[in-house]
């Protein structure tokens, strides 16, 4: 890190306030009750911790709440704990009996649900199923499945036996997969014979096979008939799902667990080498899944749910599955892709299901809102009541066109900031009490010690950009990186010492103390010395009323050491005229300041993106500089999207 801290020059001052309507019946109704909420915390976390997991169900209570030797945590000692329970046989004994657990729609439009009782009975009956298998406490188990509602019941039986599930998102190849389950060393796989997306039935089997030939951990692979596509297979390694629970009882009781027994693997890519395993145990990460799903989105007895995200990531293990679940809420599922059959299916999905809290990423506001607004006004979305974001930095122009046009300007907006490693939220509205700007992630959650430091560690002053720790343990936060604890240390506590858990971002805060994310430190950009965000330049010009998404990267420069290049998104139907370019140029200078002109603007159709959604600035950076691409790219979602913009470099 060259210098101590970030620039930050982006001016936002819009607040808006929730509504007396959705204050005065939220779990938490006012900004006094959570900032007395958030003071009694930091002055005893470990008591509000305590409060929090108190919430669930123990089979055993635990001893000591946190024991902490730097950079190693353990919480709730002692004590035990089964997450499938919490999320399922708890809710068995009085009306939510017959609620709906599960809503899911399939891409062509078929329809399941499961009530608590018939998610509990089938998942009893597959973790029967997965005993037979010879899966045992401990035990590892690859998901590699497109979202149908075997894929939240096989986490939540691998839970109830004690294995851990690692989950596999089906838009990885064979490779990724491979390695994933030689990294775990899984016992089984369980996949199925595909899934839809775009109008077509996509394979999973294929890729399956192929990776298990390298595998010889796995010794049964379980298939969930899905799409009757014709699949090869191995008559002594694989078995039907509906083969497997047949006969099953649909009664298992769920074995308790030491809180510090591991949930789940989790892999993640970071810039260089190999995806990290990311590790999760019991009873912290379910305290924290459990109590953000209900402070942050709100969660009561009559809503429904949606968290647009695949159960491949963190978000849709977190807050698709455990938090709603062990909430006793509906949660609803979409197999699909966004925009099959037509660019409203999101929107008509809302007006069937009644969707009142709707949950989903910056990139794909971004893609509906470069289509224009007649898509979702041909819906009737007024069951919404409250919105969220995860995954980016949400441009302000972005946050308005969700308030106004798919909130109808009634629904507060949650930006929720958080990462695979800290399993839970960490900074985040919460919409009855927190007034917010469009932009801003707003203040920590209670309980999370969240701060910005220079490069010595030491804060900064609010107004000044630096990098983005949590400065005390939280009980959802990250164990280790599965099989590589050096690898922990180094990528997490190091930078700022073993007790200061290092976010990777770089984020401000403003004279009100919220905090504003500005992007992987990674990515920023020095400009003659000047370290600028690359959200705020890509925010300046997303602002132009004919942009739908930016990304810029640092290209080297002669002078400067670092210049901008800026990959510039029109919306659908526009075209770059001669004067675009000077256009886009001084809004970035009026937004930032002359320091902040793009050096180069090149307009493109699409920009390279992760899987999850998130702009891949490091591959374009290479384009920018016109060198070869280099370092891991499996977790490019669209390569035709990079090799266009080599291609035309
Ligand atoms: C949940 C998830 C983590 C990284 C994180 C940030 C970025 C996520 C926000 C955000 C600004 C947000 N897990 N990020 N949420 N940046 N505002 N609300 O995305 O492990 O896949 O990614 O995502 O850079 O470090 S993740």
């Amino acid at each position: 890190m060259a210098t101590d801290t970030i620039e930050t020059n982006l001016k936002e001052n819009r607040v808006f306030k929730p509504s007396r309507e959705f204050a005065r019946q939220a779990h938490v109704k006012s900004a006094a009750q959570r900032e007395a909420l958030s003071k009694n915390a930091a002055r005893r976390p470990e008591k509000y911790w305590e409060k929090q997991a108190a919430e669930l169900k123990w089979q055993k209570k635990w001893k000591k709440t946190l024991e902490w030797k730097p950079p190693l945590a353990k919480w709730f000692v002692g004590g035990q704990l089964n997450v499938s329970e919490n999320c399922l046989d708890r809710h068995l004994t009085g009306p939510r009996r017959n609620k709906a657990a599960i809503i899911w729609e399939g891409e062509p439009g078929d329809t399941r649900t499961l009530t608590y009782h018939q998610l509990h009975r089938e998942t009893c009956r597959f973790a029967n199923a997965l005993k037979n298998l010879g899966v045992r406490k401990g035990d590892r188990v690859i998901l590699y499945m497109p979202l149908v509602p075997e894929a939240a019941i096989a986490m939540l039986a691998c839970t109830r036996i004690g294995a851990v599930h690692s989950v596999v998102f089906g838009g990885f190849s064979s490779q990724s997969l491979r390695d994933r389950i030689q990294d775990t060393k899984a016992k089984i796989v369980i996949t199925s014979d595909g899934g839809y997306r775009k109008g077509k039935a996509f394979g999973l089997k294929q890729q399956v096979d192929d990776a298990v030939e390298e595998c010889a951990s796995v010794k049964k692979v379980v298939v969930v008939k899905r799409t009757d596509q014709t699949v090869g297979w191995h008559p002594q390694r694989d078995v039907w799902w509906h083969d497997a629970v047949e006969g099953q009882s649909a009664e298992n009781i769920p074995i308790p667990l030491d809180a510090e027994h591991p949930l789940f693997v989790l892999y993640t890519s970071g810039s260089t080498g190999k995806p990290k395993g990311i590790l999760h145990t019991t009873g912290g990460y379910l305290t924290v899944a459990a109590s953000t799903a209900r402070q942050v989105f709100d969660l009561k007895e009559d809503d429904v749910y949606w968290c647009t995200a695949d159960v491949g990531w963190i978000t849709g293990h977190t807050y698709v599955v455990y938090g709603p679940l062990a909430n006793g809420a509906t949660t609803f599922l979409y197999e699909g892709a966004p925009m099959h059959p037509g660019p409203d299916r999101f929107w008509s999905l809302i007006a069937k299901y009644g969707i009142t809290i709707f949950y989903t990423a910056p990139t794909a506001i971004r893609a509906f809102m470069r289509l224009g607004d007649s898509h979702p006004q041909k819906h009737d979305l007024s069951s919404l009541r409250l919105l969220g974001t995860v995954g980016e930095p949400i441009n302000p122009k972005a946050w308005s066109w969700y308030h106004t046009v798919i909130g109808g300007g009634r629904c507060p907006i949650v930006d929720t900031y958080w990462q695979t490693e800290t399993g839970g939220i960490m900074i985040s509205p919460l919409p009855g009490a927190t007034p917010t700007k469009p932009g801003s992630a707003t203040l920590a959650m209670p309980g999370i010690d969240a701060a910005v430091v220079d490069k010595n560690g030491k804060e900064v002053p609010n107004g000044k950009g630096g990098f983005l720790v949590i400065r005390k343990p939280w009980p959802s936060m990250l164990r280790t990186v599965y099989g590589d604890p050096e690898r922990y240390k180094k990528q997490y506590f190091s930078e700022f010492g073993p007790k200061l858990y290092f976010t990777g971002d770089g984020a401000r805060r403003d004279k009100d103390g919220y905090f504003w994310l500005l992007g992987r430190v990674d990515d920023v950009i020095n400009v003659s010395g000047h370290r600028l965000s690359t959200m705020e330049v890509e925010s300046a010009l997303v602002a132009h009323p004919q942009v739908a998404e930016a990304a810029v990267v640092s290209i080297p420069h002669e002078i400067k050491g670092e210049g901008i290049a800026a990959f510039v998104t029109l919306r659908r139907g526009t075209e770059p005229v001669a004067a675009t370019t000077k256009e886009l140029e001084k809004a970035v200078v009026k937004a930032i300041g002359a320091i902040a002109r793009p050096d180069k603007i090149r307009f493109t159709d699409a920009l390279p993106k992760t899987r999850s959604g998130k702009i891949m600035r490091r591959l374009l950076r290479s384009v920018a500089s016109g060198e070869a691409v280099s370092g891991d790219t499996t977790t490019l979602e669209d390569f035709s999207a990079l090799t266009k913009l080599q291609e035309e470099d």
